[in-house]
Parts: C-alpha cells; sequence; structure tokens
C-alpha cells in the first residue's frame, strides 16, 4: 500500500559498498532501487585507477563528482571532467572506465518508448556549459538541464543551484519521483511532515506525490542533481 510522503534520506555514515556485476576495480553504493519501490536505480560509482562498470541495465546517465571518466562508444571516447555527463540510450554498447581514481553518479532505468517519436540520441556534455534557466522568475535558483527538453527521452536529470536563503517556491507535490544528491551545500528539505539538515554528499529518494521544499541555508550555495520520471503518461 503506497503512502503519502514516502521518502528517505541517505547519509554517508550509512552508505554500504558492494560491486555489481561487470564492475572491475570500482564498487558501488545503490542509494535507490526497486526494493524501495523505486522505479529506477541510483548509485554512486567509485573506481580505482583502471577502473570500469558492467554493462547497463536499460538506459544509463552517468555524471562525475569527482576525478575523471571516459566513456568509450562505437570508436569514439569522450573524456569526462567533474560536472561531465553522458546519456546512454538502452541498448546502445558502450563502456565506461577510469584512469585514476574517480567517482561517478549513475542513474539506470528502463527505457519506456513512445509511439511516433524516435528512439532518444546518446548526449554529452559538462553542467558548466548549460545555460541556467531561473525558477518561475527566481535568479537565485538556477535550474539546468542535461537531457534535451524532446518527448523522446523518458526522464530529467537536472541540477538545481540555490543562493544562500533561496526556496523553492512552493511545496511541490507531484506525481513524479525523484532521486538527489546533494552536490554542494546544505540546508533543510521538508520531506513529508518532517524537517531534515542536509549537505553534501546526502541522498535522497522521493516517491511520487512525497511533499517537498527546500531552503537553502549556510554562506555558499547549495547544488543538487535530480532525478524524475519524465515525458510519460502515467498510465504507462
Ligand atoms: O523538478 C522538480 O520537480 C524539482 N523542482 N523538485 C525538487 O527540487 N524537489
Ligand atoms: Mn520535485
Amino acid at each position: 500500500m503506497h503512502q503519502l510522503g514516502h521518502h528517505f534520506l541517505l547519509t554517508p555514515d550509512t552508505f554500504v559498498r558492494a560491486p555489481l556485476p561487470g564492475m572491475r576495480h570500482a564498487t558501488a553504493i545503490v542509494h535507490a532501487a526497486p526494493a524501495i519501490g523505486a522505479k529506477f536505480c541510483q548509485y554512486t560509482a567509485e573506481f580505482e585507477a583502471g577502473g570500469s562498470l558492467g554493462d547497463a541495465s536499460g538506459e544509463r546517465f552517468l555524471f562525475v563528482v569527482e576525478g575523471e571518466v571516459s566513456v568509450v562508444a562505437g570508436r569514439k571516447t569522450r573524456q569526462l571532467a567533474v560536472n561531465g555527463y553522458a546519456f546512454l540510450p538502452a541498448g546502445m554498447k558502450h563502456e565506461v572506465q577510469s584512469s585514476g581514481v574517480a567517482r561517478a553518479v549513475v542513474i539506470e532505468k528502463t527505457f519506456i518508448p513512445l509511439k511516433g517519436e524516435k528512439p532518444p540520441q546518446p548526449v554529452f556534455g559538462n553542467e558548466r556549459d548549460i545555460a541556467p534557466q531561473a525558477l518561475m522568475g527566481d535568479r537565485d535558483l538556477e535550474v539546468r538541464s542535461m537531457i534535451p527538453s524532446d518527448f523522446s527521452y523518458d526522464l530529467a536529470v537536472n541540477t538545481m543551484t540555490f543562493q544562500p536563503g533561496a526556496t523553492l517556491p512552493i511545496v511541490e507535490i507531484h506525481v513524479m519521483e525523484h532521486g538527489l544528491l546533494m552536490l554542494d551545500g546544505g540546508g533543510i528539505y521538508r520531506l513529508g511532515d518532517r524537517w531534515y539538515p542536509v549537505s553534501a554528499g546526502d541522498f535522497i529518494w522521493m516517491a511520487p506525490y512525497c511533499p517537498q521544499w527546500f531552503g537553502a541555508l549556510g554562506k555558499t550555495p547549495a547544488r543538487y542533481l535530480i532525478y524524475k520520471d519524465w515525458n510519460r503518461h502515467p498510465l504507462g
């Protein structure tokens, strides 16, 4: 039975590491998975020098938080630095490797095709190069979208950067679920009827319809990476 306001917060002192199938010289901290009711899987991959990931389960999004990671697809190799990202559509053969110590967020899910839409294309970039959008006109709250905004894609992955004191304009309640990793700074997250202090390194999962609000505290901006399911009819 679904519970309104279902969510959890995982702080780094609780993280448990275990390699996923196919990983070499790398390990995973699985933050969200179907075991908790999520329809996607999000993990942090920690690479030693010469580390690599196994095959993706479905489509895969990567975001580098430390070091450098390379993505080899076809005859091309792309080097991703910190804040670099890649979207690899379901079924696209690729290798993810690291020559030194590195850390990357990995989001994987089963792709939901949409009749009449072309299959999604791979995407590579760096979050720092994206022109920010002010959320509902608030220039202290910048959104950077890493996935193109057309209906071929069934997910959105954004960063949200809050200047100190900036807040979400409303307590959001929506059908989409979220996986959220705090990248910089901190603040207070309201989830359901609970309020949590959060800071860089924390992970939050929000089930569909979890009431959510964030206010940034401290003297430096707060920034988080946020996934949501997107562009599909709720009935599938
Ligand atoms: O995209 C979102 O739904 C986003 N504004 N939610 C959030 O920051 N908790
Ligand atoms: Mn939201």
